[in-house]
């Protein structure tokens, strides 16, 4: 019998389709990722892997499961995967793409509103028993109507979370490799990082971490912001220097952070983050809709049973 290993407790009822004809192990911890020599281990001699972003699949890892034909990864997002080497050993890797679009794009657009009006400031406040009464310019924040958005990444997500601008009469401005059929038909305008950190009031980060967009937003970007600026990342933690950000909100260089994302996730108590005003921060639930979550479950599913029964991958990552 064919063995799939699963590194994370993900719903049963999606995974019990592949248990009539695989022998499935799952990693039962919930939120604790499977330690790497567990996974070498549990993994020398499956046929199919389903990972996520904390699975590193380097040559190690595939050098070390000779049976090995796919991996299934558990994201739209794929730079935990060393895309060459799984060439090199004839292993499919299939990624979640479409299925998070909405849902990622919606979760950027509520962490824009949410830093922009200063709502968890509010809330704390509130929830601290500390609201002593109006005042006209208490907890004002900006407003998003009628601004300046500049995204950084025009893929599915980019383009998604452009359309939901078309109520707030914005003017789109974008930053990408190419031009984006879906962004211009939108009436949103390429251009250079620069211009786009320039004339920008929020910047959205949505691309995919690669050599070159790695630390990207560093303090040369963060410096060229608007003083007013908020700066949202739902792409990559790696796409930031994380110092360079904090130092320019305590500076304020910008007015606002809302970020999904961390260089080295989860963060603790220690991250310079932690404690700062205008800053928004959650724990990579950029795709966690419990809906959003099952169609990517499903689909690393069914990607891995086409694989193993000698059929064509749905999402291969090319
Ligand atoms: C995943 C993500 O849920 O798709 C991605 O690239 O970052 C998230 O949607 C997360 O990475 C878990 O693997």
């Amino acid at each position: 019998m064919k063995k799939i290993v699963i590194t994370r407790n993900i719903n049963p009822d999606i995974i019990a389709k592949l248990r009539k004809d695989f022998e499935v192990a799952v990693w039962e911890e919930d939120q604790k990722p499977m330690p790497r020599g567990k996974f070498l281990e549990e993994t020398k001699d499956a046929h199919a892997v389903l990972t996520m972003l904390s699975d590193k699949i380097d040559e190690e890892f595939l050098a070390n499961a000779p049976d090995l034909k796919i991996v299934a990864n558990l994201a739209v997002g794929f730079d935990n995967i060393d895309l060459e080497a799984a060439h090199r050993h004839e292993v499919v890797i299939t990624n979640t793409p479409d299925v998070l679009t909405e849902t990622t794009a919606e979760l950027a657009f509520t962490m824009m509103l949410v830093s922009a009006r200063k709502v968890l400031e509010a809330n704390k406040e509130l929830m601290a028993g500390e609201w002593s009464g109006w005042s006209p310019y208490h907890m004002a924040g900006t407003d998003v109507f009628g601004k300046t958005v500049g995204i950084f990444g025009m893929g599915s997500i980019g383009a998604a979370f452009a359309r939901r601008l078309s109520g707030f009469k914005s003017n789109i401005l974008y930053h990408n490799r190419s031009e984006s059929e879906a962004a211009n038909a939108l009436g949103a305008k390429l251009v250079s990082f620069e211009e786009l950190l320039r004339e920008s009031d929020f910047v959205l980060c949505a691309a995919p971490l690669t050599e070159e967009t790695k630390h990207k937003f560093d303090r040369e970007a963060f410096e060229q912001m608007k003083e007013s600026a908020h700066f949202i990342n739902i792409g990559r933690g790696a796409h930031v220097v994380e110092d360079d950000l904090a130092e320019a909100i305590k500076s304020g260089k910008i007015a606002g952070a809302a970020l999904d994302v961390f260089e080295n996730e989860p963060i603790g108590a220690d991250h310079p983050f932690i404690g700062l005003d205008n800053m928004t921060l959650l724990p990579h639930i950029g795709s966690a809709s419990v809906a959003t979550r099952n169609n990517m479950m499903n689909l690393c599913v069914n990607n891995i049973m086409e694989v193993l029964n000698g059929g064509t991958p749905i999402t291969p990552v090319k």
